[in-house]
């Protein structure tokens, strides 16, 4: 059983990116949950991909492959992830990477996840400034702001774009949604968002308890 999570994992680090589609459907097909394939293989191997790259055994374009690989995994993977818990007018999302951080993979899933479960989503995509997360919350009438970072370095800019937010008089229409890897609730509390998920699904949870109180 185990050997199937394994596979998706090295495929996934080899960056196959043809392979990787099929084994995630073939895994499907042969009963094997979309939840479990994500958090048994393709993570697991995206965990690999980070320290290879960390300890200088993987370059970036090697990095970038893995990524793709694994966009192309949860593409496929996309409708059985969402299928169960589709809600309806939950309100609007914005969702965005902060300004200097390119990472979208993670923020990504959480929009899929959003989307499945009743949420309009306008992913603004990645190296999104303040401003764009403003002009985005006043265009599309938000009731939450979802902000991801995967970098120490670009943290700072998930309280410049709360700052900014506040500036536009926008802070007390719309909930702040953060998230990513370096994220946690210390750090919520410290930049005065109102949330953050550690994964997807908590980012989901996260979303639907916000609309609530919003
Ligand atoms: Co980058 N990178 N990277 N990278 N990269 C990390 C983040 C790093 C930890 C790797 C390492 O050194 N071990 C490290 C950061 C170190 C630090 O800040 N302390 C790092 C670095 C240093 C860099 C560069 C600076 C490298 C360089 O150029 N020298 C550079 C920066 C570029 C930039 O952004 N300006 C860089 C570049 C890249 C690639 C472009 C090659 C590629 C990104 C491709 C892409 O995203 N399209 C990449 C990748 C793939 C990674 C790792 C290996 C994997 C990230 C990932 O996709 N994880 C990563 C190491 C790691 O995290 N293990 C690493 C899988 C994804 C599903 O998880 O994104 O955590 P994650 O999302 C989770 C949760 O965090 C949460 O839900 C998701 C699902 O469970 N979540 C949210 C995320 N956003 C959320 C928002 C929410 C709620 C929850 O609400 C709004």
């Amino acid at each position: 059983m185990s050997d199937v999570y394994t596979k998706i994992s090295e495929v996934l680090i080899a960056g196959d990116i043809k392979e990787i589609p099929n084994l995630c459907l073939q895994a499907v097909e042969d009963g094997f949950s979309a939840q479990d394939i994500m958090d048994k293989g393709l993570f697991p191997g995206m965990d690999v991909v980070g320290q290879r790259m960390k300890t200088g055994e993987m370059f970036i374009p090697e990095v970038l492959r893995s990524a793709k690989a694994m966009q192309a995994g949860l593409g496929v993977l996309k409708d059985k992830l969402t299928g169960d818990d589709v809600g309806a007018g939950m309100g609007t999302v914005i969702v965005g990477t902060v300004q200097g951080d390119l990472h979208d993979i993670g923020k990504n899933l959480v929009v899929m996840l959003l989307e499945g479960a009743g949420f309009n989503v306008v992913d603004l995509g990645v190296d999104i400034k303040p401003e764009q997360f403003v002009a985005a919350a006043s265009e599309h009438g938000a009731t939450i702001i979802g902000i991801s970072a995967l970098l120490t370095t670009t943290m700072p800019k998930m309280s410049e774009t709360i700052a900014a937010l506040t500036e536009a008089g926008l802070r007390d229409k719309v909930k702040i949604m953060v998230g990513g890897a370096p994220v946690t609730q210390t750090f919520v509390d410290d930049i005065g968002a109102d949330g953050y998920g550690a994964d997807a699904a908590s980012a989901v949870e996260k979303a639907k308890e916000l609309a609530q109180a919003a």
